[in-house]
């Protein structure tokens, strides 16, 4: 043991005490250690004031109707929190920190009633030398949180923040703040994991790998160590330019079975006057299994052993999970045409999937398996890439670890979305270039980090707000965009792609001709083609909001788009009081945050026609969303590869709200989820039909082998007639989209009216899934009276449905219970059809079917 002294970490996760007080009068003895605090509240570290008061029964849930506003005093509270802790020193030399995984957001530190420093950035973790100020035996730490609104009223208000003047000095999630999908939630906390680190002579600060080139046989690694240097250098040694230790890393490479991959040491002396000591090696690993995404390969990770030693004297062991990729981003072709279109180690990708948002407004408390959860829906949908969208956080590290085992490559945005920020203020410059240095050092050895971003819309809509005339002020925030960013990831990670806004490039910075876009004429109407400086304009109509316009856009990459959906009835029912679960109650309205509650009424009556009630309003807005977003999505893959990637807004919702989401707050999937199992499985079979114009049949093969098969095209009436079959003989190059044929649309009728006719295609000696399609909306659709007969197996969590006497459209599976996979949810069926509907709980048990309801459009009839 004696030639080992390693760097042992400690969480503080126990014995937190909370109190709330009018700001200013907190006992002056709080923060000591003698104080007695029996009558604070239990509180959980990391986690927040909302969740402790909630856990307490102090205040009711705020996600229940109007309740937030009934806790909206805890943001004008100052609140403590208190813990003790014991510490028992090993030798005279050993070196204690503090590190603050997280605090949300204006805290004063204290340990043994000494001040330590203050923080102001919630965005970040925040570490403090403690050596000299524990003894041996009891020691307390006391946190107090201010009160913003006397912080940000000190400051200027800058001329565009949107939703709330308060938040862009204040570095903390934007959405706190309330957004267009969730309420105002000013939270306060610990929301991260407290590590008391106990060291000696030296110890890892952080070690860094980055895959620098690969072939089939070898790949070479870049590892780069930071060692921070503890108390073993005096004055004198300064003094006198005395070298120091000689100071060994050892880097050892372990593949996914345990094996050795390669190895490397490398030495050197501490030089006196240098910073932190960094070691670096090349290490080359013979046969490299390289990460894919999910849908490509297999997410391939290594183990990566550090050891950092003096002599024969192990100081610090670390492990990470590396793995061996490169990640590009190309926007220009070998022919010179724009392009946005990211290569995974030299593989032009097409991404799919989603943004992605805090997954609750009490982010400090947020259970880690709700990530694992909500990513695991996210693979299984096939998506393969998230976007951390700019108004919340840098995600939590489970965030990473999940998508680096999931094979889910991330997009992630520097926290500065819609609002002019500071650049001009070296205070708020130097803060969030702390921030900056702590995250990106933190996630840049996760593989499925693919491009950095600079911000969420603020370059396109600073253009926007100027033109119309809403403010007059310079572009206050460009620096930090165009110059600190990418200058600090040119020291800190060269290794991936930086963008400096989303939407960004071309004359108006939305642009479909340069680089990414995000499509806000669906939705919100705003109308297109624009150029810089025009003044912008909104069209809210049935025709300015609907998802047809998806047809006319030829973005290069839509990193934004979406459409709202109703929350599923069981989140709705345990979140809405009483007697207002109907169609335009106040309860209803007040779920939906956006700026203009007419959107999704235009958008269903030019498709589903305007629902007459809750049931009406469940099922056509879920219609609505489902199928625009497969309207857009197959529009923007059959583009491939002029189009590179659809990211729909937004896989999941941080309240039980009603938004654009796929999957609503209590994890439950919308219609639209569903229907992305099959707009973004790698092989697509999509019809494209619009009045007027011939059918076109696709096939979309994002897989990296070409397919030889048939695609099968059937047209039925709606009794179960087949009114027209072909078979399309395809051979489709790897990586391509393909127009299979061009039809008549009379051949695929044949007499039949288009209103009763239903479209399936199929594939034979491929594996791309079934899709269907109808010839004209929702709202044309004759449908007929229809039965659905439903078998039980309860044993097994499983139902077989079929449909009797006429097609069935939207057979819809709720059971009234949370964590629950179902194999299959909103689809159709031809009279005398079965599918087979499996239940389970996320690891694939079976669960109870009880409260089961199965209903559809036309069952009811
Ligand atoms: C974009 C996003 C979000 C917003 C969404 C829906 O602007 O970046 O800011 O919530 O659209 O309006």
């Amino acid at each position: 043991m004696n030639n080992v002294n390693e760097v042992v970490q400690l969480e503080l996760a126990q014995s937190w005490r909370m109190q709330g007080f009018d700001p200013g009068t907190a006992p002056a003895e709080c923060s000591r250690l003698a104080f007695d605090d029996r009558f604070w509240m239990a509180a959980e570290v990391p986690g927040d004031v909302h969740s402790t008061l909630i856990k307490r029964g102090i205040i009711p849930s705020p996600y229940y109707g109007h309740n937030d506003q009934s806790s909206r005093w805890i943001e004008d509270k100052e609140w403590w929190y208190r813990t003790f802790f014991e510490y028992s020193p090993k030798s005279q030399e050993e070196r204690t920190k503090l590190t603050f995984k997280g605090l949300d957001t204006l805290a004063t530190l204290y340990v043994n009633g000494l001040e330590v420093g203050r923080t102001d950035n919630m965005l970040m973790s925040h570490s403090f030398d403690v050596t000299g100020l524990l003894q041996s035996g009891r020691n307390t730490i006391a946190v107090r949180f201010d009160p913003l609104a006397a912080y940000h009223r000190k400051f200027e208000p800058l001329q565009w923040s949107s939703y709330t003047k308060e938040r862009p000095w204040i570095r903390k999630a934007a959405m706190n703040f309330g957004w267009d999908w969730g309420p105002r939630m000013v939270t306060a906390g610990i929301c991260g994991p407290v590590i008391l680190t106990v060291w000696n002579e030296a110890r890892l600060e952080s070690v860094y790998a980055r895959t620098l080139q690969f072939d089939q046989t070898s790949a070479k690694i870049a590892l780069e160590a930071e060692v921070e240097i503890g108390g073993n250098r005096s004055w004198e040694d300064y003094f006198n330019k005395k070298k120091g230790l000689e100071y060994t890393c050892r880097f050892t490479l372990l593949d996914s079975s345990g094996e050795l991959a390669a190895s490397a040491a490398v030495s050197m002396d501490t030089v006196i006057a240098g910073g932190p000591l960094k070691l670096e090696a090349i290490l080359t690993v013979p046969d490299p299994q390289l990460w894919w995404t999910h849908d490509l390969g297999t997410p391939a990770l290594y183990e990566l052993q550090t050891e950092l030693s003096v002599g024969a004297k192990i100081l610090d062991v670390r492990t990470e999970r590396v793995g061996i990729r490169t990640i590009e981003l190309q926007t220009q072709t070998a022919e010179g045409h724009p392009t946005f279109t990211f290569l995974l180690n030299k593989v032009p990708i097409y991404a799919k999937g989603a943004n992605w948002i805090p997954v609750d407004h009490l982010i400090g408390a947020i259970p880690e398996a709700k990530y694992a959860d909500l990513i695991e829906l996210a693979a299984s949908s096939n998506m393969n890439m998230l976007r951390v969208w700019a108004g919340g956080i840098y995600e939590k590290d489970i965030f990473y670890d999940e998508c680096d085992r999931q094979g889910i490559l991330v997009w992630q945005d520097f926290p500065f979305a819609n609002a002019l920020y500071p650049d001009f203020s070296r205070n708020f410059m130097e803060n969030i270039t702390r921030e900056a240095i702590d995250n990106i050092k933190r996630l840049r050895n996760h593989s499925s980090l693919a491009i950095w971003c600079g911000n969420n819309e603020i370059d396109w809509l600073y253009d926007m707000k100027l033109s119309a005339g809403d403010i007059n002020c310079p572009f206050y925030g460009r620096r930090i965009y165009h110059e600190l960013l990418p200058s600090l990831l040119s020291v800190w990670d060269e290794s991936r792609p930086y963008w400096p806004s989303s939407p960004f490039g071309g004359n108006d910075a939305n642009d479909p001709e340069i680089g990414d876009r995000h499509n806000w004429q669906v939705w919100h109407g705003s109308v297109y083609p624009r150029k810089a400086g025009e003044v912008p304009v909104i069209n809210y109509t049935v025709e300015g909001v609907s998802f047809k316009n998806f047809k006319s856009d030829k973005a290069l990459f839509s990193s934004e788009f979406g459409l709202h959906a109703s929350a599923n009835r069981y989140t709705l029912e345990k979140y809405i009081p009483e007697g207002q679960f109907h169609l335009g109650s106040e309860e209803m309205a007040y779920r939906n945050k956006d700026t203009n509650h007419k959107k999704g009424l235009l958008l269903m009556e030019g498709y589903t026609g305007v629902p007459r009630n809750i049931e009406e309003y469940m099922n056509y807005s879920m219609l609505t969303q489902a199928e625009g977003l497969k309207y857009g999505v197959e529009h923007y893959r059959r583009m491939k590869p002029h189009n590179s990637g659809a990211l729909i807004w937004q896989l999941g919702d941080s309240w039980p709200g009603t938004s654009w989401s796929l999957i609503d707050y209590e994890l439950m999937p919308k219609a639209s989820y569903y229907y992305a199992r099959t707009f973004f499985h790698p092989l697509l079979l999509s019809l494209v039909y619009d009045e007027g114009e011939e059918v076109q049949i696709w096939v979309v093969n994002d897989r990296l082998e070409a397919i030889t098969g048939a695609v099968r095209l059937e047209t039925y009436d709606f009794s179960g007639k087949l009114l027209y079959a072909q078979d399309i003989c395809v051979d489709i190059p790897e990586n391509s989209s393909f127009q299979a044929a061009v039809l008549k649309k009379e051949q695929l009728l044949n007499g039949n009216p288009l209103s009763r006719t239903f479209v399936r295609l199929s594939a034979s000696n491929f594996a791309a899934p079934e899709n269907t399609y109808y010839l004209c909306d929702p709202k044309d659709i004759e449908l007929q009276a229809a039965e659905l007969q439903v078998q039980f197996e309860e044993m097994k969590g499983m139902i077989t449905v079929t449909a009797v006497g006429s097609l069935v459209r939207m057979v819809k599976l709720e059971l009234p219970r949370e964590h629950v996979r179902c194999s299959n949810n909103y689809f159709d069926l031809l009279p005398g059809e079965s599918k087979v509907v499996e239940f389970t709980d996320p690891q694939g048990h079976p669960v109870s079917l009880e409260g089961l309801v199965v209903s559809s459009l036309n069952d009811l009839l």
